[in-house]
């Protein structure tokens, strides 16, 4: 992977990337509901860190294979009906594979894999959304990720009507999990935020403070899960 190239580079280089941790092989993930702003966060996250010397891979769920891209396809469909448990087994399958081909080689090299959802997603949308057992669900997780663990877990918390808010003035076409009610996204935010409190590797984030607010306390956030990695 690129990291070799990358620290080969001399770095009294003028332009050179700083390398400050180069084998520091953090697993960060970014929750939250649709429109929390996850996407916008990990875009400013990643510059930032690449500035630091990281050699950042972004990567996403459902997602981040071929496979897992035909799996997206199918879960987002919202022609097609599909149980909740079918739901859980289907970004699972996506998620093992990713997990194989993409997370894990990354982390073996020492890259900074920042990834948008993970396993949390599960548990708070089959879990808490759609009324699954957490315990199975944990289960089928641990299955799809071996021994592979985010660092660190930000949660963006925005409320259900801001959320929606955003996702409308943007024109987002619903998915098949956008549609559902806002009783349903109440109950997935709650989970995520259940999740979040009951681990110390999760930092909840006011969705609702500003842009440059919620990148620097998330910067700050994966900083640490950083320094804690390598020291
Ligand atoms: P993004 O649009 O954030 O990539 O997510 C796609 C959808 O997949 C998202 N839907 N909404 N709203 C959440 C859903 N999802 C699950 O239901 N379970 C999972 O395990 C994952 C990874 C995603």
């Amino acid at each position: 992977m690129s990291m070799a190239l990358a620290s080969e580079s001399p770095p009294s280089a003028p332009d050179a990337p700083r390398l400050i941790h180069s084998n520091a092989s953090v697993f960060i993930v970014i929750e939250g509901i649709e429109g929390s702003g996850k996407s916008t966060l990990i875009a400013a996250l990643a510059h930032a860190l690449r500035g630091d010397g990281h050699d950042v891979l972004m990567t996403r769920e459902p997602g981040g294979t071929p496979l897992g891209d035909a799996v997206r396809e199918i879960f987002l469909d919202r022609a097609l009906p599909i149980a909740p448990m079918t739901e859980a087994l289907l970004v699972n399958a996506a998620r093992a594979q990713h997990v194989s081909d993409v997370i894990r080689p990354a982390l073996a090299v020492g890259r900074l894999v920042i990834c948008d959802r993970f396993t949390d997603s599960t548990l708070a949308y089959q879990g808490y959304g759609r009324g699954l057992e957490l315990e199975p669900l944990r289960a089928v997780c641990k299955i799809a990720v071996g021994d592979v663990e985010p660092n660190l877990t930000l949660l963006l918390d925005t409320p259900v009507s801001v959320a929606r808010d955003r996702l409308r003035t943007r024109g987002v076409a619903t998915d098949r999990i956008e549609r559902e009610d806002d009783a349903f996204h109440e109950r997935v935010r709650r989970g995520f935020l259940e999740l979040a409190e009951s681990s110390p590797r999760h930092r909840a984030i006011d969705g609702r403070l500003s842009e440059k607010q919620i990148f620097d306390e998330s910067l700050n956030a994966v900083r640490a899960a950083v320094g804690a990695r390598v020291s």
